[in-house]
């Protein structure tokens, strides 16, 4: 080797040790990582979130796009922002985005009900039992109540408001009724095993997404997770109805976790239940089966795709408040969903879903005694119904002259059709068909915006706008005619521009305060019932029902005000509202039409209406042992026109639950009431008042060989109380005492 060579070797050396030096300087002193902050639900930037150390002293805060810069030693930060909680977190280099969480109380009537996950945490319900139904669930939440036919298919209410007055929906995704007597709400096609989250928005505040301004309730389903292999079987017993249940719920997922499955099915039949006077209910039998299959895949690129489908199954469901039961009640409801990785570009997207369902529903009265009722005597009417619905729904975030909003497209088209035969007793009178719904569509598509303006460290405001077009039509022309003979006009396609708007504003007061209040604007056009509806059975008053094509847009205005306090181990919300409808749409009598055997009304435009109210709720730890939640909700509301209460409003209630749990020895004693409900409806509708009420309700579980065998015992209405909600069409009795054994097996 020559000098040369050697010199040159030592020089290359020389200059590589530089180079090495000079990076880890470069990397110790620029080398600061860069790292977003986003929101977990939406993946935008959380722009002014404070970064603390372990001390709590603020260390840096987000710029405009949400990034901070910050040395990655390992050190324990905690990151703060107004309307999210709290996240404490050790970095390494590996950490370029954090998620946050918004706070449940982000919107001031937003309510996230947790299905399955963070059984301890103080803000999250713990009400929720194994093997309870969902619409058990539903019922104990506070604001919501069920409206009630017999043993199936309660009717959610959100503060006295249902079906075309709010939005329920799963994933987000819109499911249509096919009974026109609502015996399928859309509640029945997730079972509890299947139940991740209930985002409720009781204020209608998040119009960006829920396209309306109305009261929601999303049933957000357990997706695939990671896990390489879980097993979960559960089967039970109830007496006296005999309800039996068998319910499975599985995941499976490749090593690298890139790939996984989630399977969930249950089956259920039950006899009639028997009321508080230990008299059998007629017609309160079910069977039902659900079956849901969900498939993830994550690319390298850590963008996923999921495909989701539920498929239930209802046979001989019972309704004794009705004239007829529900013979066969079919869902097939798939989704595909394909949600992007967080990145930070200026335009971005989120989420892109596709979905499509189909409900088929058969219902008769071949069961009941037609010779001898009061209503539709001597015949049979079998009926029909469908509805298949394709939607899209896209999600993503933007800045536009650094001010960043989210945004929300959302867009689908319905078809729905009902029909009933007419089987006379006697034969020599002519069957005759009747259409209820003949081709009705529905399409409707809609942007929607929500904004957050940072006014100061503690205070949020929210401005979410959303504008929608709406159209209904019938593409069938004996349907389009009798509506035209009806009301002597000329009908083409009705359609609509629907703009809905929403002011939120969140005062975090100090860490344990908050306060919210928002403001709601909502448009709402009849749905496909009230302008295309024709013959449709009102079982709450009596009237046979029939659309009106030239309703007028109902408008709506929300106020709402919510108080939190949050500590260590207590908790407490209230929140009140008031809400003003205009052109409130409601049936009224068509005299014309009517005679003895036949009453009919046809939905109108009737005049103003107001509900307000309110919630409570507290949790309260007393010690580590024992829990205690109460909850109270009340519901004002009249019609102001008619000067008389709105229809099934319920009376002032309450729900408190005491929780015992020792190791995995756990008891939940419920006591369940409502004040007795004066304030009836005689003009619009035929109620009568109800008493009041009271029953306890006591649960007690057993977990053996460390949870992963768990035996349950639940014993409903101990004392055996003989009452029926106010909510309870044709005053059908609450089932008696019950006592169930369930036993549930964790692989
Ligand atoms: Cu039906």
């Amino acid at each position: 080797m020559t000098n040369r060579k050697v010199y040159n070797l030592v020089n290359m050396k020389n200059f590589l040790s530089l180079v090495i030096i000079i990076l880890v300087t470069v990397s110790n002193v620029l080398g600061q990582q860069q790292i977003q902050i986003v929101d977990a639900e939406s993946q935008s930037p959380i722009p002014g979130a404070h970064i603390l150390d372990s001390t709590g002293e603020a260390i840096s805060v987000t710029d405009k796009d949400g990034i901070f810069k910050i040395k990655t030693n390992h050190q324990q930060i905690i990151i703060t922002a107004v309307g999210y909680e709290n996240r404490s977190i050790t970095l390494d280099s590996s950490v370029h985005l954090i998620a946050l969480r918004p706070a449940v109380f982000h919107q001031t009537t937003e309510l996230l009900v947790v299905g399955n996950e963070d059984r301890d945490n103080v803000r999250s319900y713990q009400n929720q039992k194994p093997l309870q139904s969902m619409d058990r669930f539903l019922e104990n939440i506070d604001g919501i109540s069920m409206t009630k036919r017999g043993a199936f298919g309660w009717e959610p209410v959100i503060r006295g408001q249902s079906d075309q007055r709010m939005n329920l929906v799963i994933d987000g995704m819109q499911v249509f009724k096919a009974c026109v007597d609502k015996m399928d709400p859309i509640t029945s096609y997730v079972e509890m095993n299947n139940l991740s989250r209930l985002k409720i928005d009781k204020s209608g505040a998040g119009v960006a997404e829920n396209g309306t301004g109305n009261s929601t309730v999303n049933l957000i389903t357990q997706k695939a997770g990671s896990e390489r292999l879980t097993m979960d079987l559960s089967s039970g017993l109830r007496l006296p109805d005999n309800l039996r249940t068998i319910q499975m719920s599985g995941n499976v997922s490749d090593k690298r976790g890139r790939n996984g499955v989630r399977f969930s099915g249950s089956y259920k039949k039950a006899d009639d239940f028997e009321a508080g006077n230990n008299q059998t209910v007629e017609n309160t039998q079910y069977e039902k089966l659900n079956l849901n299959l969900n498939y993830r895949h994550t690319f390298a690129s850590n963008h996923s795709v999921e495909l989701n489908y539920i498929t239930d199954k209802a046979y001989d469901v019972g309704y004794p408040a009705l004239l007829m039961d529900a013979t066969k009640a079919l869902a097939d409801i798939g989704q595909l969903k394909f949600n992007f990785a967080p990145n930070s570009q200026k335009f971005r997207f989120k989420s892109v879903m596709l979905y499509a369902n189909a409900i088929r529903h058969t219902m008769d009265d071949y069961e009941r005694d037609v010779a001898n009722r009061t209503v539709m005597r001597g015949m049979y009417m079998p009926m029909y119904g469908t509805t298949t619905t394709f939607g899209t729904k896209l999600a993503g975030s933007a800045t536009v002259q650094s001010h960043s909003f989210d945004w929300f497209l959302d867009g689908f088209t319905s078809e729905a059709y009902g029909d009933m035969l007419m089987q006379s007793l006697d034969s020599s009178i002519e069957d005759m068909m009747i259409y209820n719904l003949d081709e009705v569509r529905t399409n409707n598509v809609g942007i929607g915006f929500r904004h957050r303006f940072n006014l100061s460290d503690s205070i949020l405001l929210k401005i979410e706008e959303n504008l929608r077009y709406k159209s209904l039509n019938t593409l069938s022309g004996t349907h389009q005619s009798f509506f035209e003979g009806l009301y002597d006009r000329e009908l083409s396609a009705r359609q609509r521009i629907l703009p809905s708007v929403s002011g939120n504003l969140l005062w975090m007061i100090d860490d344990r305060w908050s306060a919210g209040t928002s403001l709601v604007y909502s448009e709402r056009m009849g749905n496909h019932m009230e302008l295309f509806g024709h013959y449709i059975y009102n079982y709450t008053d009596g009237y046979f029902y029939d659309g009106n094509p030239w309703l007028k847009t109902e408008r709506s205005i929300n106020t709402d005000l919510n108080i939190t306090r949050e500590s260590g181990n207590q908790s407490f919300s209230l929140s009140l509202f008031y809400k003003q409808y205009f052109n409130y749409i409601d049936g009224i009598m068509s005299e014309d039409l009517s005679n003895n055997d036949f009453r009919f009304k046809r939905y109108a435009n009737v005049g103003d209406a107001v509900l307000m109210g309110g919630e409570f709720r507290g949790i309260h730890s007393l010690s580590r042992s024992l829990r205690l939640e109460n909850r109270f909700s009340y519901t004002y509301a009249q019609n102001q026109t008619l000067d008389e209460p709105l229809p099934l409003i319920p009376p002032l209630r309450g729900f408190s639950t005491l929780h015992f749990h020792s190791g995995t020895f756990r008891v939940m004693t419920d006591f369940e009431w409502a004040a007795r409900q004066e304030r009836i409806a005689q003009i619009s509708s035929n109620e009568d008042a109800t008493d009041a009420y009271a029953i306890v309700n006591v649960t007690v579980e057993k977990g053996w060989a460390g949870d992963s065998l768990e035996t349950v015992l639940q014993v409903n209405n101990i004392t055996n109380e003989f009452y029926h909600t106010h909510t309870s069409i044709g005053n059908i009795y609450e089932a008696g005492r019950s006592m169930m054994l369930s036993v549930r097996v964790k692989i």
